[in-house]
């Protein structure tokens, strides 16, 4: 069976934000064949989309899996429903939201998954932990993400003195 090494983000605003992800993480890591490498810590952004909404903290984890992508996916809106998660309105609060960003150098285009996320390199919340897991990192299909957005790589080392709106927030206690 062959392992594949995936990036997947996690988000919340509601019901206990911090606790919500590493709940999250710790689902992923009991997923069959599924084990979570490493993680980004806790980031602080104010919302995209409706700014009626609480701040969210957001995380990128690394993980290796024998799940294909389809059934990862799967996987994870299984443990989005067990967390609570209710979808409401569009770019609207929720208690989990699992999206898969990068699976190995595959290109999906499916009515359920679309891979690479076509978000990465527009949320700061998103690539912000993403470049601190792996500064290196490409998108299949493009190239290094840190060119991608013609990134400051200082900013990678230091973003608490970052201009970004997302900020670190601590490790994940896990
Ligand atoms: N889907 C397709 N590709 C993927 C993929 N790579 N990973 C499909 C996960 N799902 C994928 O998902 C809708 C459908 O997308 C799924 O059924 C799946 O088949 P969803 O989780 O219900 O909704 P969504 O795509 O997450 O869209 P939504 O909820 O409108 O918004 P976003 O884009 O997730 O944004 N502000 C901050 N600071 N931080 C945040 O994390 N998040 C949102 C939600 C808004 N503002 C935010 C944040
Ligand atoms: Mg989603």
């Amino acid at each position: 069976m062959t392992n594949n090494i995936v990036y997947i983000g996690l988000g919340s605003n509601i019901e206990q934000p911090y606790v919500q992800i590493k709940n999250a993480i710790n689902a992923l890591d009991g997923l069959p064949g599924t084990t979570v490498i490493a993680d980004s810590g806790y980031y602080k952004s104010r919302p995209m989309g409706p700014k009626d909404q609480p701040d969210y903290i957001n995380a990128v984890v690394k993980i290796e899996t024998a799940l294909e992508a389809k059934d990862l996916l799967t996987r994870c809106q299984q443990i989005e429903h067990r967390q609570g998660r209710v979808r409401s309105r569009r770019w609207g609060e929720r208690s989990i939201d699992i999206d898969v960003l990068l699976f190995a150098d595959q290109q999906i285009k499916t009515d359920k998954l679309t891979v690479p996320h076509p978000g990465i390199s527009q949320r700061d919340f998103v690539y912000l932990p993403l470049l601190k897991l792996d500064p290196a990192i490409a998108i299949p299909g493009k190239m290094a993400l840190k060119d991608l957005l013609h990134y400051d790589e200082d900013l990678v080392k230091d973003e608490s003195k970052s201009d970004y709106g997302c900020q670190y927030a601590g490790d994940i206690d896990r």
